[in-house]
């Protein structure tokens, strides 16, 4: 059994958010139909029994609704990263915050620099990918925190996708879903993997919460994957935030 959410925080999108980072050719996404596949990805959250505390939109950050990147919540101690990207910091002080009330807080302290997209949480285990994002100071102050708590942790070079978790994911029951590009790397021997097809990679940032997992829609190859673990499934239309380089997992943190 995987561990058990109880909370969730989400935050609103801008209507700036397209003049967000990305690095995507899908086109110029549209506010009003992101601002509906944003509350149906809260109805979601909220349909599998999280308490929702729900941010408003953050003004001059356009990326900020992609709160995962701000911090690592464990259930101890939340970690507040120092993001990856200069136009993106400032946003982890918002979510330090809400946090508080919760979980004690640390940070991780420049020139470390971590995305929450970066640290992908496996019981008791973390991996943290070096990303471009996420760098080994970065990963270093955040292990020896773990360490400090009783976790273990190991990284992962992310050598292809924004973060790790674009490309891994943790869907219970020792499984591990991975793009071909991750599958067969040493780091997760010892675990079962499914492997998402180079056509349907996107799907790999598939949102276990406890027994159900939130995946995107249209990529039906994974899907019937998925079917076979026995898990409950919901499909979510995220074609907006793909437009902006994030998915399912970056726009929550659960705990
Ligand atoms: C960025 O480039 O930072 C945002 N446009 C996308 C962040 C996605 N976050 C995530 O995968 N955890």
């Amino acid at each position: 059994m995987s561990k058990m959410f109880t909370h969730a925080i989400v935050r609103k999108p801008g209507d700036d958010f397209a003049r967000g980072i990305t690095t995507s050719n899908l086109g110029t996404p549209h506010y009003e139909l992101m601002i509906k596949q944003h509350e149906v990805y809260i109805e979601a959250l909220r349909s599998l029994g999280l308490e929702l505390i729900v941010l408003e939109a953050l003004p001059d950050y356009p990326d900020a609704y992609f709160v995962e990147d701000t911090a690592v919540v464990t259930p101890d101690v939340a970690i507040i990263t120092n993001p990856g990207v200069e136009d993106r910091r400032g946003e982890e002080d918002t979510i330090e915050r809400a946090l508080a009330t919760y979980r004690k807080t640390v940070r991780i302290h420049a020139p470390g620099t971590v995305d929450g997209g970066d640290v992908l949480m496996v019981g008791a285990h973390f991996f943290i990918g070096i990303s471009e994002r996420t760098n080994e100071e970065g990963a270093t102050q955040l292990g020896c925190i773990f360490e400090e708590y009783g976790y273990t942790w190991a990284t992962v070079c992310v050598e292809a996708g924004l973060h790790l978790k674009s490309s891994v994911n943790y869907i219970g029951k020792n499984t591990l879903l991975v793009t071909e590009k991750f599958a067969g790397r040493d780091e997760f021997k010892g675990y079962d993997t499914i492997i998402v097809e180079k056509t349907e990679e996107y799907a790999a940032n598939t949102l276990l919460i406890n027994n159900s997992l939130i995946t995107p829609k249209g990529f039906p190859n994974t899907i019937k994957k998925l079917e076979a673990t026995g898990l409950g499934i919901i499909e979510l239309d995220v074609s907006e935030v793909r437009k902006m380089d994030g998915g399912l997992t970056c726009m929550s943190l659960r705990f």
